[in-house]
C-alpha cells in the first residue's frame, strides 16, 4: 500500500483480507471553512458525500497480513468538542491497492482495495456512517497480478467510476486498458500508449480534458535512468485515440498529481509540484490556455526527510481542486483555499505519526 517517491511500490502480493469491526472515535483540534457546498461528481475521497474531501490518513505496515487502518474524519470537522465526525476501522490488507472511489454513483466515495492475484478483485463497500461495521458490498473481479490498477474514471460518464487495469505487453510494450463499464457491465479492452524498454510509466484515474462529462485516459512516462523526459499521454475512453500530449515538468524533482480542474472550468489541468525547492513549487498547466501558473506551498526537501506530502483534494468544496499537503510532523493537512483565489492557507490536524494520507495516493 505504501510508496514513497523514492521507493515506490504500488502494491506487492498477498492473499488475506479482513473486515473487521468499526471502531467509534471522536473529538479532533480543527478549523473550519464554510464557504458555499457545491456538490459536483467524482471529489476524491469524500466519504461523507458533501462535496468536500474528508480527512483521511491510513496506518498500517509492511508485512504479511499486515491490516490497513482507515482513520476518516468529516470535513469540515465541527468546532463544538465531541461533535466530530469520526469512523475508524480496518480494511484490506497493506500488499492491496487502496482504490476508494464513487463506483455506485451516489456522489460518496466507497471504500474500496484491488487485491492482485490470478484473478484481481476489487474489494468494494459502502462507507459506515452509523455505528454498525463495515461490510463488503461487492466484490468485482478484474485484472491479474501486475496490471495497474489506480486508472479507473467515469469513461462512459454515468457518474459512476469504472473499473479499470492497465497491462503492458512485455514483448511490444503495448498497454492494454481493460475498463468494466459501470452503466452497461460492458468488458472493454484496446490499446493506448506504448511503453518502450528504458522507460518508466504510469496510468492515473482518469480526468475530464474535455469538458463533456467523460474522462480521458491518462497516462504518463518518463525515462528510467534519468527521470527526464516526464510526458503525459491522453487519450479517448472510447477510441483509444490519443488527445493531448503534454511534455510537463521532471520525475526526478517532480512530484506529479493526478491531473484534475485546478482551474475552474471542468477541464482538468496537469500539475506537478516540485520538491528539490524550499518552499515546493507547484505548476499548474491550464489546459483551457495552455499557460503554467506557479505557486509556492509545502516544504521541498530532494531527501524526502522532511517534505511535504502533496495530497489531493477539494478541500473547500468549490469544486476546484485545492494546492494541498499533507506534513507528517504534525499530523496536519494544509491546503490554499480555491474559493478564496488561493490567497488563504486552511488546514486540519487528523492522524497520528506515522499515518499516511490517502490524498497521497494519486501523487507519484
Ligand atoms: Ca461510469
Ligand atoms: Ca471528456
Ligand atoms: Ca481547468
Ligand atoms: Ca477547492
Amino acid at each position: 500500500m505504501f510508496f514513497t517517491k523514492n521507493r515506490r511500490n504500488l502494491g506487492s502480493r498477498m492473499t488475506m483480507f479482513a473486515l473487521l469491526a468499526v471502531t467509534v472515535f471522536c473529538c479532533a483540534a480543527n478549523t473550519i471553512t464554510t464557504n458555499a457546498q457545491v456538490i459536483r461528481k467524482n471529489v476524491p475521497y469524500d466519504f461523507t458525500g458533501d462535496g468536500r474531501t474528508d480527512w483521511v490518513t491510513l496506518a498500517s505496515a509492511v508485512g504479511v497480513n499486515i491490516p490497513i487502518r482507515w482513520k476518516i474524519l468529516g470535513n469540515p470537522a465541527l468546532a463544538a468538542p465531541n461533535t466530530a465526525f469520526r469512523r475508524d476501522f480496518d480494511y484490506g490488507f497493506s500488499s492491496d491497492v487502496v482504490v476508494p472511489r464513487d463506483y455506485t454513483g451516489d456522489r460518496k466515495t466507497e471504500v474500496a482495495v484491488w487485491r492482485p492475484g490470478t484473478q484481481g478483485i476489487y474489494y468494494v463497500s459502502q462507507f459506515p456512517t452509523g455505528t454498525g461495521g463495515i461490510t463488503l458490498e461487492r466484490a468485482v473481479p478484474w485484472g491479474q497480478t501486475l496490471d495497474r490498477p489506480q486508472a479507473e474514471g467515469d469513461y462512459d460518464g454515468d457518474g459512476k467510476v469504472d473499473y479499470t487495469v492497465v497491462r503492458r505487453d512485455a514483448t511490444t510494450g503495448n498497454l492494454t486498458w481493460f475498463i468494466l463499464s459501470s452503466s452497461t457491465g460492458t468488458q472493454r479492452a484496446f490499446q493506448f500508449g506504448s511503453v518502450p524498454a528504458g522507460t518508466s510509466f504510469f496510468p492515473t484515474e482518469g480526468a475530464d480534458f474535455t469538458g463533456d462529462g467523460r474522462d480521458e485516459l491518462v497516462l504518463f512516462t518518463f525515462n528510467s535512468s534519468t527521470r527526464a523526459g516526464l510526458t503525459f499521454y491522453i487519450g479517448d475512453a472510447n477510441t483509444g485515440a490519443g488527445v493531448l500530449t503534454v511534455p510537463y515538468g521532471n520525475f526526478g524533482t517532480d512530484y506529479v498529481i493526478t491531473p484534475a480542474d485546478y482551474t475552474g472550468d471542468n477541464i482538468a489541468d496537469i500539475v506537478v509540484a516540485r520538491f528539490n525547492v524550499n518552499p515546493m513549487t507547484w505548476y499548474i498547466r491550464n489546459t483551457s490556455t495552455g499557460a503554467t501558473t506557479a505557486f509556492s506551498f509545502g516544504i521541498g526537501d530532494p531527501t524526502f526527510a522532511n517534505n511535504d506530502r502533496p495530497v489531493r483534494g477539494d478541500y473547500d468544496g468549490d469544486g476546484r481542486h485545492d494546492i494541498a499537503v499533507y506534513r507528517a510532523s504534525n499530523q496536519t493537512f494544509y491546503y490554499l483555499r480555491s474559493s478564496s483565489n488561493n490567497t488563504v492557507v486552511d488546514g486540519q490536524r487528523h492522524g497520528d505519526p506515522g499515518d499516511f494520507p490517502l490524498g497521497r495516493f494519486g501523487v507519484f
